[in-house]
């Protein structure tokens, strides 16, 4: 897609400003990372809170968004994780909304963008991402696997994330997480149904997150019910003027 490619181009440049082994290099005192799944299975509310400030599907959602202000009023609001999405050409952000952030909070941060390269793993370890997202339908099967061993090299953990059946087969011991994103990327339809239908199709112990198109308390009830221990929400909340207290009335 027109997104994936731009990406090959994005990280073919940074590559020729920093190399790998520069940042191989910087990795070395980095803190040991925070384990999302963990935060997800104990008894917390699981709502992973998004940062973005625009989207494709629906053009600038807050375009002046401060990252300072929003996220750690989601801590304080009561999140259990932070998605932080640093694709900037489609999504308004970047690497350095994670590296603002982390020494503010310390709950699990994942880095959502489209990964493709081992490249991109070393820049979410070095800004301090905990986690990172491998979307199944951006990648090989192999390419895939590759990319969630090497994340773990680097002590990230790796959140998979499917829209279809046929990328079950993506799932093996190795994924820490699988979300199941409602929308698809495709068509940017989103369809809450998609989760209840691919969630009894997973092996019991997958710790499972629902993504996208989560508008109310009741759906994350719903979604609790069936098994789900992460809800994945960004628009819901960035489209308000106070994001934190609208994941609070989620919680209460
Ligand atoms: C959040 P929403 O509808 O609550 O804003 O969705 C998140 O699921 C969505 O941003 C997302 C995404 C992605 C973005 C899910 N998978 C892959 C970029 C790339």
């Amino acid at each position: 897609s027109e997104i994936i490619a731009n990406k090959r181009f994005e990280v073919d440049l940074q590559k020729q400003t920093i190399s790998l082994e520069q940042l191989q290099e910087g990795i070395g005192d980095i803190p040991m990372a925070r384990s999302m799944k963990q935060a997800l299975s104990s008894s917390s509310s699981g709502i992973i809170a998004e940062f973005k400030r625009r989207s494709p599907s629906k053009g600038w959602i807050k375009q002046d968004a401060c990252p300072e202000k929003i996220i750690p009023s989601y801590v304080a609001a009561g999140a259990s994780a932070l998605s932080i999405l640093t694709d900037e050409k489609f999504f308004g952000g970047s690497l350095k909304d994670i590296r603002t952030v982390r020494p503010l909070v310390d709950i699990p941060i994942l880095r959502k963008d489209f990964i493709i390269d081992e490249y991109q793993l070393y820049q979410a370890k070095i800004v301090g991402a905990d986690a990172v997202l491998l979307i199944a339908a951006a990648l090989e099967k192999d390419k895939c696997q590759q990319l969630t061993e090497q994340a773990h090299i680097l002590g990230l953990e790796v959140l998979l994330e499917i829209h279809s059946t046929e990328e079950l087969s993506y799932i093996n011991k190795d994924v820490d997480m699988v979300g199941i994103n409602n929308r698809n990327l495709g068509t940017f339809i989103t369809d809450i149904e998609n989760s209840f239908r691919l969630a009894g199709q997973l092996p019991q112990d997958t710790v499972l997150v629902s993504e996208s198109g989560i508008s109310n308390p009741e759906v994350v009830k719903q979604l609790q019910a069936n098994g789900f221990r992460g809800f994945l929400i960004g628009e819901t909340f960035m489209r308000t003027p106070q994001p934190g207290e609208t994941l609070q009335s989620f919680i209460q």
